[in-house]
């Protein structure tokens, strides 16, 4: 069994190669791939050390490509690795809304990834930690609305967008001032609520995809959703405050009594004790964080709730892998034969 990581040289690729080394899936080789200015370059996993090399234009040998070099490279190279017999798992947006490709988070809708027809979508990292949360909410309760707010850490921009809130950090701390390139605006002591691009209804295509992924995860396409994306100045984990009006009344313990039992799910919610969902309690965590849970002021009946999820964990590199994980213990994953 050859596993492929393509774009292992990013903030994702790091964390996939962490999160491998951890994992239960079981396979003989691990092949690292990036672009050609990273080739040649040397990662350790396992404690060995494995050559880059430059992401070939076509198909590659391996039986699970775990694909996070950004959507483009995706989109032009994944049909070939289908072709050539891999199972690819994207971390992109260049298929998730393809109705023949699942768009998968384990806990929620696992059984998705057996249908497979060569490639698995992983979702957008705000997507993904919500859903966490929201999808047992939403089985128990029967979720109406969901309003969003999120506080996006830099890390959703690749690594470069986390060099740019420590560097720029720097230069504002010793008196310069901070200059944009990845993001909109300047990041450090600042709040940008714009990421990805603007749509013709005002919102963004970040809010759109939360709304549009949340609803095909949990396959329930009456679910009204409406979010604002905000970027802050942290390093690796998004934070999110949901709404939710339900169909059935829910109280705050009962809530938290069954995210207490729920899969990938931390309750974290005692407020006297000051114990909430934080960036700097949930980065390198597997699980999301939920807390500040308590009964809506506007929908009675309803929840409002805060998570924090980091974002290269369960928000891309953990999901990948556990996807990959979930399609091997119900032998949905074979090594190919080779000559
Ligand atoms: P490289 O490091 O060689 O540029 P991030 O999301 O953190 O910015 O990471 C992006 C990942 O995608 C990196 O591993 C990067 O490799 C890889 N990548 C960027 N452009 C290409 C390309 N044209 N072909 C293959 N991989 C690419
Ligand atoms: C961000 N959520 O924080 C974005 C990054 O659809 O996979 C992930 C974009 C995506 O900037």
């Amino acid at each position: 069994m050859r596993v492929a990581i393509v774009g292992a040289t990013g903030a994702v690729g790091h964390e996939l190669l962490k999160v491998l080394e951890g994992s239960s899936l079981r396979f003989d080789e691990l092949l690292l791939f990036a672009s050609p200015r990273s080739a040649g370059n040397t990662l350790t996993f396992k404690g060995q050390e494995l050559t880059v090399q430059a992401t070939p234009d076509g198909a590659i040998d391996a039986d699970v490509i775990l694909a996070s070099a950004g959507g483009s490279i995706s989109k032009a190279l994944a049909p070939a690795w289908v072709a050539g017999g891999a199972v690819v798992i994207d971390n992109s947006s260049a298929f998730r809304y393809d109705p023949e490709v699942p768009l998968v988070v384990p806990e929620v809708n696992g059984d998705a990834a057996l249908t497979h027809q060569g490639i698995i979508a992983n979702p957008n990292c705000t997507t993904a930690i919500a859903v966490v949360a929201v999808a047992p909410i939403h089985r128990q309760y029967g979720v109406k609305r969901m309003i969003v707010s999120t506080y996006q850490a830099t890390s959703g921009a690749g690594a470069k967008g986390m060099d740019e809130l420590l560097e720029q950090t720097r230069v504002e701390l010793d008196g310069g001032q901070a200059q944009a390139s990845i993001f909109a605006h300047p990041i450090p002591f600042n709040v940008i609520p714009h990421i990805d691009a603007f749509q013709d209804n005002g919102y963004t295509k970040e809010e759109m995809k939360v709304a549009w992924e949340t609803r095909k995860i949990i396959g329930d396409d009456r679910l009204q959703i409406s979010c604002t994306a905000v970027r802050i100045p942290t390093l690796r984990t998004h934070s999110e405050a949901i709404t939710l009006e339900l169909e059935r009344p829910a109280t705050p313990d009962a809530v938290r009594d069954l995210l207490a039992g729920a899969a990938g799910v931390e309750v974290r919610d005692d407020p006297a004790g000051k114990l909430y969902p934080m960036p700097l309690t949930a980065s390198g965590k597997y699980d999301v964080e939920v807390g500040r849970i308590r009964e809506s002021l506007v929908f009675p009946g309803g929840i409002d709730l805060f998570v924090s999820g980091d974002q290269l964990l369960k928000g891309a590199a953990l999901n990948a892998v556990q996807i990959a994980e979930y399609l091997q213990q119900k032998d949905a994953l074979k090594a190919r034969q080779r000559a």
